[in-house]
């Protein structure tokens, strides 16, 4: 810490957006956060900040705030009902008396938690504590699911760890860089800059892409491999093919730290470099090119993320990749691996506590009785149960059977981020009692929650996070909780504390000595503990401690007790964490989409991010500024396909799949291929709205997706739902915009929302600004936009344009 001008401080923190984990200096006046600007010391990022980082002080202004966030807790009498706060002595009584009570009369698997990848590694593992220490159930699963879980059971399946091998430093020694699944010019900004110094100092380097759709970052590349949707194991078999026909993999490598290539080597003989470019959908000499330089111009390095994990056959497709890098040798050394993007900015701290249905603290496995022995002992338990929890599609269609009935859900907006929305709004109908923890009033899930809980965020926060290249970073607090919010591992210690004294039979499962799991005084005690459970694992961190993180800044992960810094790149001496030290080759055979595009449903479907914005749009959502980029929900399409539809750019369409419909703007883009059709996944019901025939509200963009998952990784296929697009003839339009003070438009947007469901389609976004957005005197539009069959009513019309201060 350090004081530029006398009055302002400087807090050292992390950038709460992307698995980059740029560090971040907050300037803050009197607990106010003024400035933020990048951290030079930080080794993820150098200083620099991307769109969405460099505005974070302005999501923390006072004004944003009042009009936005959760800032008591509140509950309500019905569901429907406007909320009335209470205390958190109430609110968490009340609470604990529901969750007990739900518990004693149906048993521990009658509840479930839903986390999240955002929160901070503290807070994680309380809660891992809470519900698999104390409730005795694995059913806590978290948005993770929905984000890299096939990369973990790719990584366990071949590598036989969750950890991603290499680090960004690699980017500047690899020759050949595969990005595949992944846009990360948009979703990694700052990877990305750092890719094109590399390639700046060195003009040697080749960067392939292999993407459905022509992205920013496939527009950089000097291969761009524009595959077939879910053709991915098809395209790294073909690889692997051409590699073993010319000579270019390493079997000296592969002799004496591998195992199971002759089965892989048989299945991939059947995967000609014809055979795979037709199932891929590529030129054929693209695809051998590729595979050379992977095999000749190394080292080679692959950055992937949710184009790969977000299938039915994620496990597959991760595992696949690393077959080509096992079978090159091209994996613990400088510039080389295969190496996963993580999504969050805490996905690896969640995954590091074992905070899934299916982990345990520490990188252990629920399935091991040797692992859950000493998860037990380490905790003071008698044992943590074996019964796999129920993962994230799984959970909300068990509380849609009636299975599940108290739902906890924390830093996550199921709501909107979920497949198939329509199981997911029944599951929040059918739960008796569900309990939302959020920092914004303004998710679609906080629509849904009997009790919800404040919670403080970025700016607030105490505690580490864990960035995509195993690296822990500080999180300090520069401002005080805005209203009463609280941090997240408190509220959870606070309401752990409670149920304990309601759950005697629980608690008698205690060993000797142990009075409460929930003993925490801070943060730091949290992870003190945390870091104990690590000792001996592959993740050993028993060398690090908060002093080592604020005097030697953040570090990779392992550094265990007696190591000077932490650890740069794993396996470098070939030694896998797996029973003989060898990597496992997948044999694995290639899987098309599980929803094919048919006469009825002809397009494919593919979702995913847009630059500037942040998931649900809860805080980038706050800013006019933000919208300059994507100002509005649109389905992008190729210009073909919406002449063939006889329409015109901007065209209403009507978008359906076998789970619902959305209607919205049609956008060419030649980007796209024939046949396949985008909407970015942040378009919510909070944004895009509209009625159905019914009057029933539409549910934004995962209406539509699909709940199918991964066999293995149990994640479920967001980026492929086949789907059919159509002209929405509703010639009536509105379109409105109004310029509002900064401290009243955000307020006047949430007003809007409710009267989007009166027409057919609807939307509304915050719109452009004029000034700074810092205060008062700068303005921030508000449009709203409708469409139906015929005319409004004059009262609809009269109380819309009251709300907008136009009438
Ligand atoms: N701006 C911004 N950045 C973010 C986020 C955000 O919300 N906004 N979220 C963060 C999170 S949690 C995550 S998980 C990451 C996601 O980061 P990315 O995965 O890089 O981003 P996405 O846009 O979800 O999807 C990446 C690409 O996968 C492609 N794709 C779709 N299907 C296939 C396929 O079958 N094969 C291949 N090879 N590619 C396919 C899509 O066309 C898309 O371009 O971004 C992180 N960063
Ligand atoms: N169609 C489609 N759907 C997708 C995806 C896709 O590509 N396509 N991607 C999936 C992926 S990879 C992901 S990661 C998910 C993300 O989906 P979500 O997890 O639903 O996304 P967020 O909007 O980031 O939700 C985080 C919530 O936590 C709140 N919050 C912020 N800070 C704190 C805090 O400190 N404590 C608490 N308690 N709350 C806080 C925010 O206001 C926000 O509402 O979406 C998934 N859904
Ligand atoms: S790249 Fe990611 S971590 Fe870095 S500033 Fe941008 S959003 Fe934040
Ligand atoms: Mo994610």
């Amino acid at each position: 810490m350090s004081t530029p001008a006398p009055e302002a401080t400087v807090t050292r923190a992390t950038c709460p957006y992307c698995g980059t984990g740029c560090g971040v200096l907050i300037e803050s006046r009197q607990g106010r956060i003024i400035q933020v600007k990048g951290d030079p010391q930080h080794p993820a990022n150098f200083g620099r900040l991307c769109t969405k980082g460099s505005t974070l002080h302005l999501t923390a202004a006072d004004h944003v705030s009042r009009q936005a966030r959760l800032l008591t807790p509140m509950a309500r009498a019905t569901r429907g009902a406007e909320p009335t706060p209470l205390s958190w002595d109430t609110a968490l009584e009340q609470a604990a008396d529901r969750f007990a009570r739900i518990i004693r009369e149906h048993g521990p698997q009658a509840v479930g938690f839903y986390g999240s990848g955002q929160l901070l590694t503290e807070d994680y593992y309380v809660l891992n504590k809470l519900v698999k220490g104390l409730i005795g159930t694995n059913n806590l699963d978290t948005n993770s699911r929905l984000c890299m879980s096939s990369a973990v059971a790719g990584y366990k399946a071949t590598l036989g760890a969750d950890a991603p091998p290499a680090c960004y430093d690699d980017f500047q020694h690899a020759q050949t860089l595969f990005i595949v699944g992944a846009n990360t010019a948009w979703a990694h900004p700052i990877l990305f800059r750092r890719i094109e110094d590399a390639r700046k100092a060195n003009p040697e380097m080749k960067l392939i892409v292999a993407d459905p759709r022509r992205t920013e970052t496939a527009d950089m590349a000097d291969l761009f491999l524009p595959i077939r949707p879910g053709t991915d194991v098809a395209l790294f078999h073909g690889m692997l093919n051409v590699l073993i026909s010319e000579g270019l993999t390493d079997p000296d490598y592969i002799a004496r730290h591998t195992q199971g290539f002759e089965a892989l080597a048989t299945l991939v003989q059947d995967w000609t470099p014809q055979q795979a470019a037709a199932t891929c959908g590529i030129p054929v000499d693209d695809l051998v090119l590729a595979a050379r330089w992977m095999g000749s111009h190394t080292p080679s390095l692959s950055l992937y993320c949710q184009g790969l994990n977000q299938s039915s056959r994620g496990t597959d497709k991760n595992a696949a990749l690393i077959n080509l890098h096992l079978a090159t040798g091209q994996i613990g050394k400088p510039g080389a691996g295969p190496f996963s993007l993580t999504g969050q900015p805490n996905a690896m701290g969640g995954r590091e506590v074992g905070g899934m249905a299916n982990l345990l603290s520490a990188h252990r496995d629920l399935a091991n009785p040797a692992h859950r022995e000493e998860v037990a002992a380490l905790w003071g338990v008698d044992e943590v149960p074996a019964q796999p929890g129920l993962t994230a599609v799984e959970m909300f269609e068990a509380a849609a059977r009636g299975e599940i009935k108290a739902l906890w859900i924390a830093c996550t907006n199921p709501a909107q981020s979920l497949p198939d929305q329509a199981t997911v709004r029944g599951a929040l109908a059918r739960a008796e009692f569900v309990v939302v923890q959020e920092a914004f009033a303004t998710t679609a899930t906080c629509a849904h929650a009997d009790l919800l809980l404040p919670a403080t965020t970025w700016g607030e926060k105490d505690g580490t996070v864990t960035n995509s290249e195993r690296r822990i970073s500080r999180v300090r607090p520069a401002a005080g909780p805005s209203g009463e919010a609280r941090h997240d591992w408190f509220i959870f210690t606070d309401f752990g504390r409670r149920l304990e004294a309601r759950l005697p039979d629980r608690t008698a499962r205690y060993r000797a000595g142990t009075r409460t799991l929930f003993p925490y005084t801070s943060p730091e005690s949290v992870w003190n503990e945390h870091r104990e459970s690590t000792r001996g694992r592959d993740l050993d961190i028993t060398g690090l401690s908060y002093a080592l993180l604020d005097s030697a800044g953040p570090q990779q992960w392992p550094m265990p007790q007696g190591a000077a810094q932490g650890t740069a790149r794993l396996y470098t001496d070939g030694v896998f964490p797996t029973a003989d030290g060898r990597a496992r080759f997948a044999a694995m055979p290639y899987e098309p989409v599980a929803e094919a595009q048919d006469a009825a449903y002809p397009f494919s479907l593919n979702t995913g991010r847009l630059r500037d914005q942040w998931h649900g749009m809860s805080r980038t959502g706050t800013l006019g500024r933000l919208f300059g980029h994507v100002s509005e929900p649109v389905v992008e399409v190729n210009p073909q396909d919406l002449a063939r539809l006889g329409l015109q750019d901007g065209a209403l369409v009507s978008v359906r799949s076998r789970r619902g419909e959305v209607i919205v703007p049609a956008q060419a883009n030649d980007g796209m291929a024939e046949g396949q059709a985008y909407i970015a996944m942040h378009w919510g019901a909070e944004y895009l709205g509209g009625a159905d025939a019914d009057g029933l509200p539409r549910q934004g963009v995962n209406a539509l997706t699909q709940p199918r998952f991964c066999p293995t990784s149990k994640q479920p296929e967001l980026k492929h739902a086949a789907v059919r697009i159509e002209p929405a003839t509703l010639p009536w339009r509105l379109t409105a915009l109004v310029w509002l003070p900064a401290d009243q438009a955000l307020a006047v947007r949430e007003a809007l929302k409710p009267l989007m469901t009166a027409f057919p389609f609807a939307s509304c976004v915050p719109f452009g600004r004029e000034g700074d957005e810092t205060g008062p005197g700068s303005r921030v539009g508000v449009l709203f936009r409708a469409a139906a069959a015929t005319a409004a009513d004059e009262a609809l019309l009269a109380r819309l344009l009251a709300l907008m201060g136009l009438a």
